[in-house]
């Protein structure tokens, strides 16, 4: 009894050392530890054996943390080699003492190699044990939103997001740019958007025009692509139009009370025309297959009593407002489709009828998980960002007051243990779930001091189980690991919430006013 409980210790042991040896986030798919390490110093060579993994070659030789021991002569090699049996986004790492070989068939799958060696040296301080790494994603869309509408936050702050995601190996930046409080796309044809549109944020309507030019975008797409990172833009419609109605009244579908203008009008044909050559602006900015595109089920009171809407309903046989909203949403995926790009929408889009080939379902009412199992019985491929626990905006610790909660609060626990627990509801229907999301809505963060704090270190965690498959995952393993990226953060100057030392900082507040979540 007592030789087996102390095999048992030793078994942890080993483990525990290996797991915490590698200090890698997210954690790898398979980790070898072996004997020995290298050493990289300022003689430490770097080579690719083509164009991309020559540049990732030098752009790794610039970046990497150096020992401050004396030169030792080694080499570090990237190699694409499209014939490998990989992943698509698989790599492997091997690290002997005296070279250091990174492999992939893809440049993204480099691209992630590098960025794990960055994290090994960085955490490693220069000196890199010894081990082999066989890495691939469990999920091919690994995502973070941003809600840019609200409150307005600026290329600087989007590059220095993108530079932690991608070491982060996130893939999808969902950048919401559209909504209730402000326009922030330059759009060249309908120039009102921006002077008008852009004009003010959630708690203040008169705050000036803040916006991304067209040359902005492009920067920001490029900067992103750099990274692997794929940017994914959202318009919304019928719903969440209030700035665009202020803009251009005469795609307003009315409303009343809090909910003026906050529906585009959804049955004149120069709605449509609008939508679609916005779109043709949008299309051209953003090389994504994919727009998200929103949807309404609420403030679109006046659809009710509008002669010239009710009319339409009759004419076109929709029966009522909700048939008229699905008419809506199927005419914006066909405008989507003639661009040829997928539309993605919020889940109540599978209610709409319009076809799973046309579309992608993001599923964020938690409370509805009956929306994901029929999503997913009707064919469409999903993304996961539930509001719990996928809501950036919720808080994330009993003590916090700013933020919403629902039954509770999103805890970094509760992201990365995800998405086992609704594991059930998908089986069977493993290949069409592309993936999941964190999504930060930001009527509750006007700054930056507040961004970084909901933002992490929840996204390390969200990483972390978008990646590492399910049988490498342990909760505690990561929280032990979590102080060394913690440490990279503060070399950024970012606020982050300490879970570990949960009072060491103060939880930033947000200007006051009425919250009206309408929609749960
Ligand atoms: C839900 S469609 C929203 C947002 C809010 C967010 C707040 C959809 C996902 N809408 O408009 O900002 O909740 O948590």
């Amino acid at each position: 009894m007592k030789h087996y409980s102390i095999l048992v210790h030793l078994l942890l042991w080993a483990v525990s050392t290996s797991l915490s040896a590698q200090n890698l986030f997210p954690t790898p798919a398979n980790y070898q530890r072996n004997k020995g390490e290298f050493i990289i110093t300022k003689a430490t060579k770097t080579y690719g054996n083509q164009t991309y993994a020559d540049k990732i070659a030098s752009q790794t030789s610039s970046n990497l943390t150096q020992s401050n021991e004396n030169a030792v002569a080694n080499v570090i090699a990237f190699f694409i080699e499209p014939q490998l049996k990989l992943a698509e986004e698989g790599y492997t790492l091997q690290v002997k003492t005296d070279s250091i070989i990174l492999k992939a068939a893809t440049e993204a799958g480099l691209f992630h190699a590098k960025e794990s060696l960055l994290q090994l040296s960085r955490f490693g301080n220069g000196k890199v044990k010894c081990c082999t790494i066989n890495d691939a994603p469990r999920y091919q869309w690994r995502g973070f939103m941003l809600d840019e509408s609200r409150h307005f936050f600026g290329k600087e702050k989007v590059k220095q997001y993108l530079d932690i995601m991608a070491s982060l190996r996130l893939n999808v930046f969902h950048w919401h740019l559209t909504d209730e409080p402000g326009w922030r796309i330059e759009i060249k044809k309908y120039p009102k958007l921006t002077q008008i549109g852009a004009v003010g944020n959630y708690h203040d309507p008169k705050a000036p025009a803040t916006f991304y030019t067209q040359e902005d975008i492009k920067e920001i797409v490029a900067y992103a692509a750099e990274r692997q990172i794929m940017v994914v833009p959202e318009f919304d419609m019928p719903g969440h139009a209030t700035a665009v109605c202020r803009a251009y009244p005469e795609y307003s579908g009315g409303g009343e009370g809090r909910w003026q203008h906050f529906t585009f009008h959804p049955c004149r044909e120069g709605t449509y025309r609008f939508i679609s050559d916005v779109l043709d602006e949008i299309v051209s900015l953003f090389p994504s297959p994919y727009i998200h595109i929103d949807e309404v089920h609420y403030g679109n009171q006046s659809w009710f009593t509008d002669p010239e809407i009710q009319n339409f309903i009759k004419e076109k046989k929709l029966v009522d407002e909700k048939g008229l909203e699905h008419y809506f949403l199927r005419r914006a995926a066909d405008i989507v489709a003639s661009k040829g790009k997928t539309m993605i929408g919020w889940d109540e889009i599978i209610d709409a009828g319009i076809s799973p080939r046309k579309a992608v379902v993001m599923w964020w009412r938690h409370d509805r998980q009956h929306q994901l199992v029929k999503a997913l019985e009707n064919g469409y491929r999903v993304i996961l960002t539930p509001r719990r626990p996928m809501y950036a905006d919720f808080t994330q610790f009993g003590a916090h007051k700013v933020g919403r909660q629902w039954a509770g609060y999103n805890t970094i626990e509760n992201l990365y243990n995800f998405p086992e627990p609704i594991s059930h509801l998908m089986k069977g229907y493993e290949n069409q779930v592309m993936g999941m999301q964190m999504s930060l809505w930001t009527e509750r963060v006007a700054d930056f001091k507040r961004l970084d704090f909901m933002v992490f270190p929840r996204l390390i965690a969200l990483a972390e189980a978008a990646w590492t498959p399910e049988k490498a995952k342990e909760c505690s393993m990561f929280m032990q690991r979590l102080p060394y990226f913690l440490k990279y953060l503060d070399s950024m100057d970012i606020y982050y919430f300490n879970p570990l030392n949960p009072t060491e900082r103060e939880e930033p507040g947000a200007p006051e006013k009425e919250d009206v979540l309408q929609n749960g």
